[in-house]
């Protein structure tokens, strides 16, 4: 498996139309400025990790288009484009793809009837976790297995079934490299053997997505508990906000693709 170590992040600060984008709650409205903000200082806090920030021109056609995540599933060199599973969401894509073969990346279409948002992928070395949800179908899940086996034949991937009312798999986990995962406590995962495993209290949901580089780890603000467990775990846990970007069932991973 090719174990390069992470130095782009492809983003794309959100448009105007995110006022419209998916996962609001009735009544909630998103400052604009404010989600500007927060972007950028996601951005700079990619930075400061040392990676080449690549920034994708904002869409205003797609509300939901900052959520670069769930277009693409990065395996080494390689990436399995999606087809995101909210049709609003389809097309989002193309641009990904061309930033990414620009990079360098060997990309992978997913083709008709699958849908797959790769915010439902958690990947632990040469072992996928697909959350089979709203969003992600079976045949998703099958064009992921292609995708990842095609890669490295070793590699393999195993399905579990969100509850309705979960958005992704990774709302509630996330990877800290190659051999270890943040997980909600409770949360029963078929990690490879050797995984460590940093469990998140079930107050901090929401700080179960975060975005690792190396030993530097991106952490919603506002969950001291989920930091201080990274911290005793061996990594630096570094504090963001991202607020109004949670307005829109938006997290810490689903702003970035790292390569
Ligand atoms: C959506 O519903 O698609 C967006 N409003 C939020 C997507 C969040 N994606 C992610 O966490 N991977």
């Amino acid at each position: 498996m090719d174990r390069r170590a992470t130095r782009y992040a492809l983003v794309r600060p959100p448009s105007p139309a995110l006022v419209r984008a998916l996962g609001q709650a009735e009544g909630v409205s998103i400052d604009l400025d404010l989600a500007y903000a927060q972007h950028a200082s996601y951005v700079g806090a990619l930075r400061e990790l040392g990676l080449v920030v690549v920034e994708l021109e904002p869409l205003d056609a797609f509300p939901d288009a900052c959520f670069v995540e769930d277009t693409a599933v990065i395996f080494g060199a390689h990436a399995l484009i999606t087809r995101p599973g909210a049709p609003s969401r389809q097309g989002e894509e193309r641009s990904v793809a061309v930033a990414l073969a620009g990079l360098g990346v060997q990309t992978t279409r997913m083709q008709l009837p699958a849908t797959l948002d790769g915010g439902d992928v958690l990947r632990v070395g040469n072992r996928f976790i697909v959350g089979r949800s709203a969003r992600s179908n079976d045949a998703g899940v099958a064009a992921l297995r292609a995708f990842a086996t095609s890669v490295d034949e070793d590699a393999s991937v195993i399905a579990l079934e969100m509850p309705p009312d979960l958005l992704h798999l990774k709302c509630h986990c996330s990877h800290l490299g190659d051999d270890a995962v943040l997980a909600l406590e409770g949360l029963m995962l078929e990690l490879p053997a050797g995984t460590r495993r940093v469990d998140v209290p079930t107050a901090e949901a929401y700080a179960a997505n975060a975005v690792a580089v190396g030993d530097q780890v991106l952490v919603a603000a506002g969950h001291p508990r989920t930091a201080a467990a990274l911290e005793r775990a061996g990594f630096t846990a570094r504090p963001v906000f991202t607020g109004e970007l949670r307005k829109a069932a938006g997290s810490l991973t689903c702003l970035s693709i790292l390569v």
